[in-house]
């Protein structure tokens, strides 16, 4: 998907521009030589402003068409009431320039006289400039949201999918760079991952699970998580079949095993998809802190060293047996 809205000065340019040697032609001319040309000058830099009007107001996306993931994650930058209002204002002031046309070319024609001509014209050009300048807010806030729609994750909301969730610095692109087609940036610092990363696993034939790789959760309230988090947030909510939960028993994420616990019961209660709860770190883990992970999730979780990629395939082919095939088979697929 890509956006093509032009800002109202842009387009005021682009519109001026189509005059700028009017009125030098004038006076060598006729009145009924200058009655045609101002009549194709009328039509022709309508016609463009009407066309870049409505080719902005179209090339966004319409909200009902778009799948709830995707529509949300547009609506974490503007609020829906205004994006219809925004758009639909460009998209009827598209309609506005042929009426404004419409009056102009009724004024050329029963023009007396050059300065009538003149007058026509320059009243026809304030209420172009006019109906321009006032769409500015509105050009603007669409404009704005452009790299959003064209950086959006490029999911398939057809196909199975497993989220990889977790707190900052606890292995979660580590995890999916070992599992999948994707090559997430890995870094010692959190927030590292900002946006939502697509990777896939091989079925059979062409067919494939999808597998993404999330910003980290912080231990807090929905009502206080920022842009970043609600992405993965609107992940959870809209598309993982089944969610892998990293788990860092070690201090190294900087996030103590109390908060991570924290936060899985968190997802837990918010969202009903199946959680597999996956230990990481367990080549620099210490017992100790093995066995108390384990005797605070009350299981036994899956141990993995994802910087290695130790133990994630098991994770990863266990999450297809138990939680992709019986769907497949059911013909179902979210
Ligand atoms: N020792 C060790 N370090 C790991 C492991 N998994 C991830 N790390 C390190 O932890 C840091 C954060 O990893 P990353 O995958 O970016 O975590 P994310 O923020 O959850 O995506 C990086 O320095 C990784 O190299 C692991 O299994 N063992
Ligand atoms: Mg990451």
């Amino acid at each position: 998907m890509s956006v093509n809205v032009p800002s109202s000065k842009e387009l005021i340019k682009a519109f001026m521009d189509r005059y700028k040697t009017a009125e030098a032609r004038y006076r060598r001319r006729g009145v009924e030589a200058m009655r045609n040309l101002e009549a194709v000058r009328i039509k022709k830099s309508s016609d463009y402003v009407a066309r870049k009007l409505r080719e902005a107001a179209t090339s966004m996306p319409f909200l009902n068409d778009l799948h709830a993931f995707h529509k949300e994650l547009l609506l974490l930058n503007i609020s829906e009431a205004e994006y219809r209002r925004a758009t639909s204002k460009v998209f009827n002031a598209s309609r506005a320039v042929k009426s404004i046309r419409r009056e102009a070319l009724m004024m050329i024609k029963g023009a007396a006289g050059k300065g009538d001509i003149i007058k026509a014209r320059r009243r026809f050009m304030a209420r172009m400039i006019d109906l321009l300048n006032d769409l500015s807010k509105e050009l603007d806030e669409l404009r704005m949201l452009g790299p959003h729609i064209r950086y959006m994750p490029s999911i398939n909301v057809g196909l199975p999918t497993i989220v990889v969730a977790g707190m900052p610095n606890t292995g979660k692109s580590s995890f999916v760079a070992c599992v999948s087609t994707a090559k997430p940036e890995i870094a010692d610092y959190p927030f590292t991952t900002k946006k939502i990363i697509v990777g896939h696993v091989k079925l059979f034939g062409d067919f494939s699970v999808q597998v993404l790789d999330t910003p980290g959760l912080l231990d807090r309230p929905l009502s206080e998580r920022n842009k970043i988090e609600l992405q993965t947030i609107l992940a959870l909510r809209h598309l993982a079949h089944v969610i892998i939960m990293i788990i860092d028993p070690t201090p190294h994420s900087g996030n103590s095993l109390e908060e991570q616990l924290r936060l899985l019961e968190e997802i837990r209660g918010a969202f009903k998809s199946p959680i597999m709860v996956v230990l990481n770190k367990v080549d620099i883990a210490a017992d100790e802190e093995v066995r108390r992970a384990e005797a605070a999730l009350g299981g036994a979780p899956y141990k993995v060293a994802a910087a290695k990629c130790l133990g994630t395939n098991d994770v990863i082919q266990d999450a297809i047996d138990k939680y992709v095939m019986p769907k497949l088979s059911q013909g179902t697929t979210v």
